[in-house]
């Protein structure tokens, strides 16, 4: 049977041939983290992969996350190891449903999460993430907000400003699975455990929570916190980075159900290394929504 050592090295082989980066997301697997050449949230890889003089990304995620990449990355040729990896909170919208939902809301600006597609992010006036998102609906003249496609991030938003915020009845469906009773229970069996959760988590959860923030923000909080024992409301991928991070503190995962089948369909080396080998399940954005939806992205960037 062949080793892992190996199969490393022809990924490093390839890499050099191809003159390639690997990107790996926080919810990715650990051996997928482990080989990658950065490991972070979706805007900062596709920043990070921008700035390099690589020919070629690998991106471990999703699909808007490599197309997210490839709006920022134009020249450079984008592959998607498990190509059927889609992000069901991204698909809640079609940019035929948003344009129908501005025509009802004329005044409103559109903000979409980052999680979307870049068709959606054409239609829309401004991007965000779940770090920037509050500050993104404040930097705007308008009072009307039409906020897409995840319904619990625009609440915990609307719940921190004056705005009106319109939702799109979307979620991420790893997240909302999470309940209020789950927390509860996790207080009783580790009452010294500080409760970290995703905006994406439903508002309720949100409120019973320590500290809510994007997957960069709950791993910098687990860092600078002296606190030892962590309960971790995200996708369960971020536990290897969390743990390999802070060796001398513990973290446990909120709920059982945070597994998103889509971030794990990434599930081999052996995936990593056949696209690169071949050049195959390349991402790219149609050249009719590409300025428009870059253009989304840059305008939060200018914000953020
Ligand atoms: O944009 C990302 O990477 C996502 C989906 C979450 C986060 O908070 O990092």
């Amino acid at each position: 049977m062949e080793s892992f050592k190996e199969t490393v090295d022809r990924i490093n082989d390839l890499k050099k041939k191809r003159r390639a980066i690997i990107l790996a997301h926080n919810y990715q697997l650990p051996e997928i983290q482990d080989i990658a050449d950065f490991v972070g949230d979706s805007l900062g890889l596709s920043q990070q992969a921008a700035k390099t003089d690589a020919e070629v990304i690998v991106f471990c995620g999703v699909d808007f996350m490599a197309e997210t990449a490839a709006l920022l990355s134009p020249d450079k040729k984008v592959l998607l190891p498990a190509p059927d990896a889609g992000c069901p909170l991204a698909e809640t919208i079609t940019p035929e449903e948003l344009r129908a939902k501005k025509r009802e809301h004329p005044e409103a600006a559109v903000v979409c999460y980052i999680n979307s597609s870049a068709a959606v992010k054409a239609e829309s006036d401004i991007c965000c993430t779940s770090s920037n998102a509050l500050r993104v609906v404040e930097s705007l003249p308008q009072e009307e907000i039409l906020f897409v496609p995840d319904a619990n991030l625009g609440q915990w938003v609307a719940s921190q400003t004056k705005k009106k915020i319109i939702l799109w009845d979307g979620c991420c469906i790893t997240h909302h699975r999470v309940k209020p009773e789950d927390v509860e229970q996790v207080r009783r069996s580790h009452p010294d455990g500080i409760v970290l959760v995703h905006p994406e988590c439903r508002p309720e959860v949100a409120a019973l929570a320590d500290y809510v923030g994007s997957t960069e923000g709950i791993l910098k909080f687990a860092r600078q916190s002296p606190a030892k024992k962590f309960i971790i409301g995200t996708e369960m991928g971020i536990l290897h980075r969390l743990q390999r991070e802070n060796p001398d503190k513990t973290f446990y995962l909120l709920s059982p159900g945070l597994v998103c089948p889509n971030m794990k369909r990434t599930a081999s080396l052996a995936m990593v290394e056949a696209v690169l080998r071949d050049m195959s399940n390349q991402v790219t954005v149609p050249e009719e929504i590409r300025d428009r939806a870059l253009a989304a992205v840059e305008r939060m960037l200018a914000v953020s």
